[in-house]
């Protein structure tokens, strides 16, 4: 694949190539080899593993306490097109040396933002040309792109949800926008995440007007986009709260309950992201169980939060054990719909050599592989599909075959009690869930 511009951003590194566990080169992959079948399936058809340009090509690690200590050597130019240029040549470097067939973006991740409205689009519709013809030489593509609708301070009080029309219509207008842009670069999905859609206070918030116009908006998108011949899936990817001290978003059955309410079932599915579980009390299995139950496990943002800290830290997966449990739900469940697998994870501030952006997809992508192979093998194996039947195997035969047919009535119910006397008491076996699980990791 032809890739690198004029310029080589990331000098010294080569292809990142699979070479096994026992490879001790930090820069190949030991689990993530994309050609590998696991359950009918290559792990490059599995996973679809994109690159965030917002944490990748953006992120310089500023935090509240100082200001950013990455100095990336793209986008130095003054002229804001020009420096978008060089962003995405970096942004095509890297993915195609990392091997990866895909990325995401928000609209002024690609290109900074202008002062009006019109001078922003037709920045970004420059660049989206740009991008054409990168996709094309590199063979990458869209995952999904969506609008940074919460960076921008005319966005303080929400976006779509905003108590003034004039900054709902504006949303609007850049969300149209971003749909073009997705559409014009053959985006496979569009992704809403809440961003400021919640409130800070409820003293000084209609909650209820607030969500109508939520989904007002979500339905003047699609139908947008789906007149324009959009063929994607729309997701909306849950967070509980940060920016807001509540968002609208919360969690996966909070989601999903928006999308039924305003009609949005046939066209919306899904982003869960593994941090954004975490903050919502959640597994991130929990989070894909829950979507998946509704046909909505569309995409993942892959990440970790930290124990100790309740923020989106956006840390770069590396708990096999959880992530072997996630990629149980991920397999049974017959993996993405349209979506795949998003690193909107972040090197450490002090993480500065442009390597380490390297390194940390690489233990993303084997953090995935190896969960995915390890339950790959729980499944075909070991006793943890059988021991699971037969916890619910009352409901294969007799009365609770037709219980689960819809054929009994309360009344039935007490006359089966009535004649079976104490239910017998039957272990939940956690523990030995749990060892199968370690035994093959
Ligand atoms: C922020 C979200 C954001 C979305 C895209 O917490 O994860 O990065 O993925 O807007
Ligand atoms: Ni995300
Ligand atoms: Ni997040």
């Amino acid at each position: 694949m032809a890739l690198i511009g004029d310029k080589e951003y990331f000098k010294g590194i080569g292809e990142i190539k699979y070479e096994g566990r026992e490879s001790d080169n930090p820069l190949a992959f030991k689990f993530y080899n994309p050609e590998q079948l696991v359950a009918g399936k290559t792990m490059r058809e599995h996973f679809k593993f994109a690159m965030a340009y917002w944490h990748t090509l953006c992120g310089t690690g500023g935090d509240p306490f100082g200001p950013g200590t990455k100095q990336f050597p793209w986008a130095t130019s003054s002229d804001a097109v020009q420096a978008a240029k060089e962003k995405a040549d970096a942004a095509f470097e890297f993915i195609t040396k990392m091997g990866f067939d895909y990325y995401c973006f928000h609209d002024f991740d690609l290109v900074d933002e202008a002062s009006t409205l019109a001078e922003s689009e037709k920045r970004i519709q420059e660049i989206v040309e740009y991008l054409k013809q990168k996709q094309d030489a590199s063979g990458a593509k869209l995952l999904w792109g969506t609008s940074n609708c919460f960076s921008n301070p005319r966005y303080m009080n929400g976006a779509a949800s905003n108590p003034n029309f004039d900054v709902v219509a504006r949303a609007g207008a850049q969300v149209k926008i971003a749909l073009d842009a997705t559409m014009a670069l053959d985006g496979e999905n569009y992704v809403f995440w809440g961003g400021r859609e919640g409130y800070m206070s409820l003293l000084n918030t209609n909650m209820k007007l607030e969500q109508d116009n939520i989904g007002r908006f979500l339905n003047m998108a699609k139908d947008y986009a789906r007149s324009q011949g959009f063929k994607g899936t729309f997701f909306i990817e849950p967070k509980p709260m940060e920016p807001t001290k509540h968002q609208y978003d919360f969690d996966a059955a909070t989601s999903i309950n928006t999308i039924r309410e305003y009609g949005l079932e046939n066209d919306f599915k899904l982003n869960i992201e593994v941090n954004h579980a975490t903050l919502a009390q959640h597994t991130f299995q929990h989070e894909l169980q829950v979507a998946a139950n509704a046909g909505m496990l569309g995409s993942i943002d892959a990440n970790r939060g930290d124990y100790q800290n309740g923020w989106d830290t956006d840390q770069f997966p590396n708990n096999v054990l959880e992530t072997t449990e996630a990629m149980l739900v991920f397999l049974k469940s017959d993996g993405l719909q349209g979506g795949g697998i998003n690193f909107d994870a972040k090197t450490r501030r002090n993480s500065t050599d442009l390597e380490d952006i390297f390194l940390a997809h690489i233990g993303g992508a084997d953090t995935f592989a190896r969960a995915l192979i390890l339950a790959d093998e729980v499944l075909q194996k070991s006793p943890y599909q059988s021991l699971l039947d037969k916890r619910y195997s009352s409901f294969q035969s007799g009365k609770g075959a037709d219980y689960v047919a819809g054929k009994l009535s309360l009344s039935d119910l007490y006359d089966y009690a009535g004649t079976h006397g104490e239910p017998e008491q039957i272990s939940g076996k956690q523990e030995l869930y749990e060892n199968i699980l370690n035994q093959y990791s």
